[in-house]
């Protein structure tokens, strides 16, 4: 589905609006607004300015209110401005996108739109395609407006094509028809793909399954790499994985299945949950997770409270989790009001300083490693060992198998 993939040029140029409320002081609208600004340019986006308003809620038909609104068209409608784009920081309600596309005349996104559009031009698979453009269908459906008339062109004629425009039908009718349709095939199509799925995942065997969890670019696939001597892309964007790689892990003759998949984000757009509920599968049914935290990232204990709350959705059941610190060569200080430690910069603590201070204490099994410069990874194997032997004896308390050699599941794990 090549019509949602941005196809612009790199110079696409956009401004940015975001909102300071009782609930998101200025401090956190900044910290969203340059989450929102590294998610446009992973799409190629170049943000040129940004605009925020403080209010109490966001205006219900245009998200900001009418004097803002006027500001920001005046610098949308100023041709040296260039700008092609207003992304919002919130997801937009259909109302408002309409609103907002009639009065400022270039293309409206939201954090929603823009995250779905990145997922889109990093799919790889068909499982992941397929996931994307059910999302991204959700997401459109009640949005139409007269924008999609496209879509009949697109679909008429061929076989398994849709029916042209029904009698009496408007042309908004019949882009929904379209987009049910498209709806239900793909629905049919993820039924499909989650099977053999399911049937891969049987022929596994009964290796414990240790999953990567965490907030995107935190390091997991550097981490998944250094671990398992794999090749897993990774670089300094959002979204980097989507799909899901699992590796088969040996510490000290300790045989386990680690794998790799997406990460998350505050506001993950709920039509990407639900899409990607079988990519997730690998988290939910996984026997322990390994939560990495990006503890250079200045905003990193609300990721890591982000994420334990999007595993809570995916899951009933609290798992046993260790979580990894990484970046630790990149920090440049952990102090805070209440904390053991004054500020200081990296050079001046220790690990065992780190250990003792208040991240430290998050958790009962953390470990903090830098996955790019291999500190402490030693450390971290030790810890990954003793919990996936513990769950190991617990399931099979008379079985040695712990020590087979386990060369063919791999190829069978990522077939
Ligand atoms: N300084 C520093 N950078 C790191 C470390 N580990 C990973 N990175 C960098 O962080 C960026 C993101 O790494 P990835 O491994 O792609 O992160 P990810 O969590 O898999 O990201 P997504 O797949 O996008 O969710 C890359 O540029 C890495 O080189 C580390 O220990 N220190
Ligand atoms: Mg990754």
């Amino acid at each position: 589905m090549k019509e949602f993939i941005i196809t612009d040029t790199p110079t696409d140029k956009a401004v940015l609006v975001g909102l300071i409320t009782p609930e998101q002081n200025e401090v956190k609208s900044k910290e969203y607004l340059d989450e929102l600004d590294f998610l446009a340019s992973t799409a190629d986006i170049k943000t040129v300015k940004r605009f925020t308003q403080r209010v109490d809620y966001a205006h219900p038909v245009t998200f900001v209110g009418s004097g803002k609104l006027q500001e920001i068209k005046a610098f949308v409608e100023d041709e040296d401005n260039e700008i092609s784009r207003v992304i919002f920081d919130d997801e937009l309600s259909p109302k408002q996108l309409r609103n907002l596309e009639a009065e400022l005349k270039v293309k409206i996104m939201d954090r929603t739109s823009l995250i779905l559009d990145i997922f889109a031009g990093r799919a790889q698979t068909a499982h992941a395609k397929t996931q994307v453009e059910l999302a991204q269908y959700n997401y459109m459906l009640p949005r139409l407006t007269r924008l999609w008339t496209h879509l009949e062109r697109q679909s008429g004629g061929g076989s398994g094509g849709f029916r042209m425009r029904g009698p009496g039908e408007t042309q908004l009718e019949t882009d929904r028809r379209i987009i049910l349709s498209k709806i239900a095939k793909l629905k049919e199509d993820l039924k499909e793909i989650d099977k053999q799925k399911a049937n891969q995942r049987k022929n596994r065997g009964k290796l414990v399954r240790v999953a990567l969890v965490g907030y995107t670019n935190v390091g997991k696939s550097t981490l998944m790499n250094l671990l398992s001597k794999s090749d897993v892309f990774a670089e300094n964007k959002l979204f980097a994985t989507l799909d899901t790689t699992v590796r088969k892990i040996t510490v000290e003759n300790l045989a386990f299945l680690l794998s790799d998949t997406v990460g998350f984000i505050r506001k993950l757009p709920t039509e990407l949950i639900e899409s990607f509920k079988s990519t997730l599968d690998e988290v939910r049914e996984a026997d322990l997770l390994v939560h990495v935290v990006d503890i250079s990232h200045p905003a990193f204990e609300e990721q890591l409270e982000v994420v334990t709350q999007t595993l809570n959705e995916l899951s009933d059941e609290a798992k046993p989790a260790i979580i990894v610190f990484n970046k630790i060569d990149a920090f440049s200080h952990v102090e805070k009001e209440t904390d053991d430690l004054t500020p200081r910069t990296k050079e001046n603590i220790s690990l065992e300083e780190l250990k003792k201070s208040w991240i430290g204490k998050l958790h009962e099994n953390c470990v903090f490693i830098s996955a790019q410069e291999k500190q402490n990874i030693e450390e971290l194997k030790a810890l990954l060992y003793e919990r996936v032997k513990e769950i190991h004896t617990q399931r099979f308390p008379y079985n040695d198998f712990l020590y087979q050699d386990y060369s063919d599941l791999e190829k069978a794990v990522n077939d």
